[in-house]
């Protein structure tokens, strides 16, 4: 069954028999997070990012209802101009596979596929988490940080959600939320959320440690490290929660819900700050990638248990 759904691209398979460094990248933020054709740009730079720091770049997507693992420049030219073009998390897999259908990968959605090819960091930008006002919106993301051990490199969570709610829900869940030379949670287009992060690392061998620490001892969620974003680009977060604010509104006024907020929100955002957040993105997507390399490359080349 799985040999069947899973397609894994020709550097991914030659970097796992040789047992070496993986780098799982996600691709809701190229399909539904950034705009045409920067997505396909930030994607290819994602992926020499991940390359030029020594490890190999697992791009995954659903691609004509095959889990891609490692994805060609073709295919993923391919993957942006599938209609329809799904964001696939937890529960969006199988209805899109039955159907043969394409989609980018959310956090939860490319955890669950990098973790079932063995791979065990990930980069992304922001994570998705508890939305800040009703309707009840929280993201699967966060329930899938509980259950899969996966390596998640971010710049914190999405700016928009309600930040202090999200790390309590990280707490409720066990999951432990390693600053990255920092004792501040990042904001993802800023620095610092003002709230604290649970522990601190300084170094990528030192994630490595704790990763090692965390699974010994037969815990099973996943480690969010938080990096925050690069001092030349980032935000603000005054300024930005200007910005948010309005976006906010704008969403509430326009009844956006469920999986269109985020893309929504995160759209609005980047207008109304003058494209300044979504130069914050770009770069703190590549930094996350960058810095995921390192903690691949530490972590070593022991095969994890493969499923596919
Ligand atoms: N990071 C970005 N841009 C994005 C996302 C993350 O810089 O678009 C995506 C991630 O894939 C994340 C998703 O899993 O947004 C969260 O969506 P939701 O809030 O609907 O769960
Ligand atoms: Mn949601």
């Amino acid at each position: 069954m799985l040999a069947r759904v899973y397609t894994l691209g020709d550097e991914v398979s030659r970097a796992r028999q040789m047992g070496a460094p993986l780098v799982a990248l996600e691709t809701t933020v190229v399909t539904h997070g950034l705009p045409h054709p920067r997505n396909l740009e930030l994607a290819a730079d994602m992926e020499a990012t991940v390359r030029a720091h020594g490890a190999v770049p697992a791009t995954i997507a659903v691609l004509d209802g095959k889990i891609r693992v490692g994805m060609t420049a073709e295919e993923l030219k391919n993957l942006v101009a599938a209609r329809p073009l799904r964001k696939i998390s937890r529960r969006d897999f199988a209805p899109a596979l039955a159907r043969g259908e394409s989609g980018g990968t959310t956090v939860a959605g490319t955890m669950i596929a990098a973790h079932a090819a063995g791979i065990r960091v990930f980069a992304t930008g922001g994570i998705g988490g508890v939305h800040r006002f009703p309707p009840y919106d929280v993201s699967a993301d966060l329930p899938e940080l509980a259950h899969t051990p996966v390596i998640v490199v971010c710049a914190g969570a999405k700016a928009i959600l309600d930040l202090p709610a999200t790390l309590e829900m990280l707490e409720t869940w066990g999951v432990p939320v390693i600053g990255y030379q920092t004792d501040d949670f990042p904001a993802f287009y800023s620095r610092s959320s003002g709230l604290p992060v649970s522990a601190r690392a300084e170094s990528p061998a030192e994630v490595a440690e704790i990763a090692r620490f965390h699974w010994g001892l037969g815990l099973e969620s996943a480690i969010l490290v938080t990096v925050p974003p690069p001092q030349a680009s980032a935000l603000p977060a005054d300024e930005l929660e200007t910005a948010i604010q309005q976006a906010l509104r704008e969403a509430e006024a326009q009844k956006i819900r469920g999986q269109a907020s985020t893309p929504f929100l995160l759209a609005r955002v980047s207008e109304l700050t003058g494209q300044a957040s979504l130069r914050a993105n770009l770069d703190l997507l590549l930094n996350n990638a960058r810095v995921a390399a390192q903690i691949a490359v530490a972590l070593g080349g022991s095969k994890a248990k493969l499923l596919v």
